[in-house]
């Protein structure tokens, strides 16, 4: 799984029973087909996890979660969804500061190391999301941004780290950075993260924002990108598979 590229769909708050399983039938042969080469997995909405856990079992689709509470144990704390329910429904990873919610819902690191600690803790394997607004981007600041959202790692002791780049201006809305930008912002994302966690650290970084069937190629092939987050491609078996096959 360590050597292999990821290629995860975020489906966002999209779906409904009857699509999932249109979407998911159709992916099974691509995914089956990749799985020697390529780590496949789809972060669904919570209420859908059990069905998708389900109708995936014995598949090679990894199925994961798009967020996780900041509180660990159970108790009266209403709409909460921990991540020790999430793994007992099938979660396998969960997105861990994705920068919707950082946007909609203020999460900070402080916060986030609290979701971080709480999914390792359940054994779900963390996927934390960084990137830049255009603003900071236009200021110059990518890199000082992206480090201290990368800071939040510093005190974890993980072995294993996955880490999504997606910055916020590609998120969306079809502009991709050069792969000159990318490459340079996924190199120093594995440098930071070696000197926060140490040099025997397993590394695998995503690159996310507009992925498509057309530009998964190229981007996949820049050094330092071990797979992709996918969006709005995932939506559809299509490009969700075109995307797949150009991991490998
Ligand atoms: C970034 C990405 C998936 P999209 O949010 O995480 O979405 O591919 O639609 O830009």
């Amino acid at each position: 799984m360590w050597q292999q590229k990821w290629i995860i769909g975020n489906w966002k708050m999209n779906g409904s029973q009857s699509a999932n399983r249109q979407l998911l039938q159709a992916l099974l042969k691509p995914v089956d087909v990749a799985a020697a080469h390529v780590y496949c997995g789809v972060a669904v909405p919570n209420v859908y996890l059990a069905g998708v856990n389900e109708f995936t079992r014995d598949t090679s689709l990894a199925v994961g979660a798009q967020d996780v509470s900041r509180f660990a144990a159970n108790g009266a704390f209403t709409g909460e969804v921990s991540a020790q329910m999430l793994a007992d429904v099938g979660a396998q990873f969960v997105l861990i500061g994705h920068s919707e919610r950082r946007q909609y819902f203020h999460e900070d690191n402080q916060e986030l190391l609290i979701k971080l600690q709480n999914s390792m803790a359940a054994g779900l394997l963390p996927v934390l999301c960084v990137g830049e607004t255009l603003a900071e981007r236009e200021q110059g600041q990518e890199q000082v941004v992206v480090s201290a959202q990368l800071d939040v790692l510093a005190s974890l002791g993980m072995r294993e780290v996955v880490v999504a780049y997606e910055p916020v201006w590609a998120i969306g809305t079809g502009k991709v950075p050069s792969v000159t930008q990318i490459a340079a912002m996924h190199q120093l994302i594995y440098q930071q993260i070696l000197s926060l966690c140490g040099e025997d650290v397993k590394i695998r970084v995503l690159y996310g924002g507009s992925v498509n069937a057309g530009n998964a190629a190229e981007i996949l092939a820049v050094p330092h990108v071990d797979g992709a987050l996918v969006g709005g491609a995932s939506l559809q078996a299509d490009s969700f598979a075109a995307i797949i096959q150009a991991a490998y």
